[in-house]
């Protein structure tokens, strides 16, 4: 799907909007600063990066919550213009790799990449679940203050996509303009081109969405007992039966053990090691079906110096990973 020579198009995204915690907006600059465009450079690529993107803000005052969802006409503004960015790369047949920020942008990478290939396919890499829908976006929240917890964007983007929730359930008004996520009415991802690896802290209202509608989802107890190897296979089995699709990775770093990527906003243990992260990353590329890559949630504002260095670095080589690094050649 790529065509030669091969392009990735850095997409740098400095935004926190989607969660409560500073500092993740900073994820992008240090990845980048910490070489990361040289490091695609020597894989082979052709690298376009024209500096991070500049988002419109919209302050607090002007946006209070709908609902339970905080900050929705900002998330809204701006994973629409992540949207136009990244479709832009995909129709011109560049790889756009998007680098976070908080997973809410996802909603705008995923519907681009669907703007360019309608049938393409979703892994996404995560602690979460990130399928909250505008209803059970508290449905996790018994254990923490419930303030902190429900409402962010970031645990939801995958319920906008796949229609699960919509800006229907936000507006009071008739003026479908101004209704947040009203943009993303016509995409759709269906929940059968959706897999999960690396889940350990799902909400109760998130596992009664992945039953009923029968989403593939492996946890890090199907990563136990089959092993990483299989796991991507059978994650591919079910999305991709083929290997005939497009396919996106978003990527959330905290699927990584806290061990290994510790500066992240909600880090969750026992999670994938540093090798079946990397792995996912390598098997992947070497489908030769990836088409879009989202590094998504490095905080380097939280933990210390070193634990935010690692996690920049682990990043960088998960990037490396999926974008053709091998060890034999
Ligand atoms: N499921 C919870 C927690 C969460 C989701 N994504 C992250 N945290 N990073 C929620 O807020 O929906
Ligand atoms: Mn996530
Ligand atoms: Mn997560």
């Amino acid at each position: 799907f790529i065509t030669e020579p091969k392009t990735v198009s850095i997409v740098g995204c400095p935004f926190s909007g989607g969660q409560r915690r500073v500092g993740v907006d900073k994820g992008p600059i240090h990845l980048v600063n910490a070489g990361l465009v040289d490091q695609l450079k020597d894989l082979g690529w052709a690298v376009e990066f024209n500096g991070h993107h500049q988002f419109e803000d919209i302050s607090a005052e002007v946006d209070p919550p709908i609902g339970k969802l905080k900050n929705p006409r900002l998330v809204s503004k701006v994973t629409e213009a992540v949207a136009q960015v990244v479709g832009d790369h995909t129709r011109r047949r560049s790889l756009p790799l998007t680098l976070g920020g908080d997973h809410s942008l996802a909603m705008g990478t995923i519907a681009g990449t669907l703007s360019g290939y309608p049938d393409a396919c979703v892994i996404w890499v995560d602690a979460h679940a990130d399928i909250n829908t505008t209803e059970t976006t508290d449905s996790g929240a018994w254990y923490a203050t419930y303030t902190f917890l429900t409402g962010n964007i970031h645990g939801m983007p995958l319920a906008f996509l796949t229609s699960l929730s919509g800006s229907n359930s936000l507006s009071d008004t008739k003026d479908s303009q101004s209704v947040p996520f009203s943009w993303l009415d016509s995409v759709h991802l269906p929940p059968s081109r959706l897999a999960y690896i690396g889940l350990r802290d799902v909400d109760k209202g998130e596992k009664m969405i992945l039953l009923e509608h029968n989403i593939a989802a492996f946890s890090m107890h199907e990563v136990d007992r089959y092993g990483i190897g299989t796991v991507v296979e059978m994650a591919l089995d079910r999305v991709n039966p083929d290997r005939s699709k497009p396919i996106h990775l978003s990527f959330d770093v905290d699927a990584l053990d806290p061990s290994v990527a510790p500066s992240t906003g909600t880090p969750v243990r026992g999670g994938l090691t540093f090798r079946e992260g990397h792995y996912i990353c390598e098997r992947l590329y070497e489908t030769g079906l990836l088409v879009a890559v989202d590094l998504m949630e490095v905080n380097p504002s939280l933990k210390d110096a070193a634990d935010a260095q690692q996690t920049v670095a682990v990043g960088c080589s998960l990037v490396r990973a999926a974008l053709g690094r091998s060890d034999i050649n």
